[in-house]
């Protein structure tokens, strides 16, 4: 059931009667007005939820920071010191449950859908009266359904798809209804986006396993790695994150905040060195330690510059010198926001770096979190996590179902 659809039922007279075309605009109006007043009222909720910076999680007292601080390449001896600081345990509760130890019970569904309430409002608004105004399925509906997965940047190949596949199962008068149109384009919808459902797993039989996480400047990599670390860490996993972004100003200082925020080493040198050189420093590093992942970060960068490109596939190479299979993952971190673009660089990082999974951060704010679907259906890629607003918690696990019934306001 669409909930917009309800919503908009409560307002329509007595069902024998057909409504007008006034009594429509009204009710349109209404609707509007309603789904409006919804969206609003999130964003007013979301605003009392994001933490001040009093709330965030304490800073460790630097004594006891697990940060180490390299400064040259081989520098290991610190970090395999027996007496260098254990690895900090998660501090979780005895017996808990690893989403009872990151994730408050309430309010995921509800911030999920927050989140992505400027994408739902772009493909649900009006729908309602056009949709329960007609007894039949026309051209007009079909037509608006697939202006507003356009505009939610479906992109023109996958709504295309997906409207060639309602269109068939009209002619074969497989759906008799309006509504059931629109239930059948929910269910295309999770069956597209299924495929990306493929959770991130920590695999034992890598020691530690390896996330290389790449991007474009600003993308939303460093902030990622920090909420993919405190998810891990919160799970159990020894954590270690390499500070491989060695390029831009304070990008160590970023990530450094983030290992001590969640209580894991970072492992870092002075700005300037050699990207491949941290990486492959913290691979040691991590392995002489027991770590069970290792988060690394790396400097923004498009796609259209080799040069830089070629720096990643460096990475890799001298990954794979200690580790054969490493890296066991390389997490392309994708700013929704930017739309089709998104696309563009997840095909050409994939064709350069061989992408194993995908972060799509920025989801809040944007109506274009249809971007999801053009990449699944072109690329098909795991998506790993979604970001759907700042804190720790708006950084889940992909659920191809709850990502539909939240952008169509399915219940
Ligand atoms: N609203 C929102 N903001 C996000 C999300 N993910 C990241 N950000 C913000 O995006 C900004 C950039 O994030 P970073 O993690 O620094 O991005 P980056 O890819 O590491 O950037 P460079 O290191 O400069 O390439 C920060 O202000 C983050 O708080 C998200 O899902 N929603
Ligand atoms: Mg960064």
């Amino acid at each position: 059931m669409f909930g917009f659809l309800r919503r908009f039922r409560k307002e329509q007279p007595a069902p024998h009667t057909e409504p007008t075309a006034e009594a429509l605009v009204k009710d349109e109006a209404e609707s509007r007005i309603e789904l409006e007043a919804e969206i609003n009222a999130e964003e007013v909720q979301r605003e009392n939820e994001l933490p001040t910076p009093f709330e965030l999680a304490p800073l460790q007292p630097a004594a006891q920071s697990p940060v180490v601080e390299k400064s040259a390449t081989p520098v290991l001896d610190a970090v395999l010191d027996e007496s260098s600081p254990p690895m900090p345990q998660p501090a979780t509760r005895p017996g808990a449950k690893p989403e009872e130890q990151i994730e408050p019970k309430q309010g995921l569904w509800a911030s999920l859908r927050s989140g992505l309430a400027r994408t739902r409002q772009g493909l649900t608004e009006g729908l309602a009266s056009l949709v329960l105004g007609k007894k039949q399925i026309d051209d007009e509906l079909l037509e608006d359904i697939e202006t507003r997965l356009l505009l939610a940047d479906v992109g023109i190949d996958t709504t295309r798809t997906l409207i060639n596949e309602l269109t068939q199962k009209v002619k074969r008068k497989d759906l008799n209804s309006p509504e059931a149109l629109l239930e059948a384009l929910y269910h295309h919808m999770v069956r597209l986006l299924e495929v990306a459902e493929q959770p991130l797993q920590v695999r034992s039989e890598a020691k530690p396993m390896v996330i290389l996480v790449v991007g474009i400047n600003g993308a939303g990599k460093t902030t990622s790695i920090g909420k993919i670390g405190q998810r891990l860490h919160g799970e159990g996993h020894k954590v270690m994150l390499a500070a491989g972004d060695t390029f831009r100003a304070a990008a160590v200082e970023q990530l450094q905040t983030w290992g001590e925020r969640v209580g894991v080493p970072v492992i870092a040198q002075a700005s300037g060195a050699d990207s491949a050189g941290v990486i492959f420093d913290a691979l040691q590093a991590a392995r002489a330690r027991g770590a069970d992942v290792l988060l690394a970060d790396t400097a923004g960068r498009l796609h259209t510059q080799g040069g830089l490109m070629e720096e990643l596939k460096k990475v890799k190479r001298v990954l794979a010198k200690l580790d054969p299979s490493a890296p066991h993952e390389v997490l392309l971190v994708l700013d929704a926001s930017i739309g089709q673009n998104a696309l563009n660089q997840a095909t050409h990082f994939h064709e350069a770096l061989g992408v194993t999974g995908l972060v799509v951060t920025k989801l809040d704010g944007t109506a274009k979190a249809g971007i999801l679907f053009a990449i699944t259906h072109k690329l098909g890629l795991p998506i790993r996590y979604i970001g759907v607003g700042e804190r720790a918690e708006d950084l889940r696990p992909f659920n191809a179902r709850e990502f539909v019934n939240a952008v169509l306001d399915h219940e």
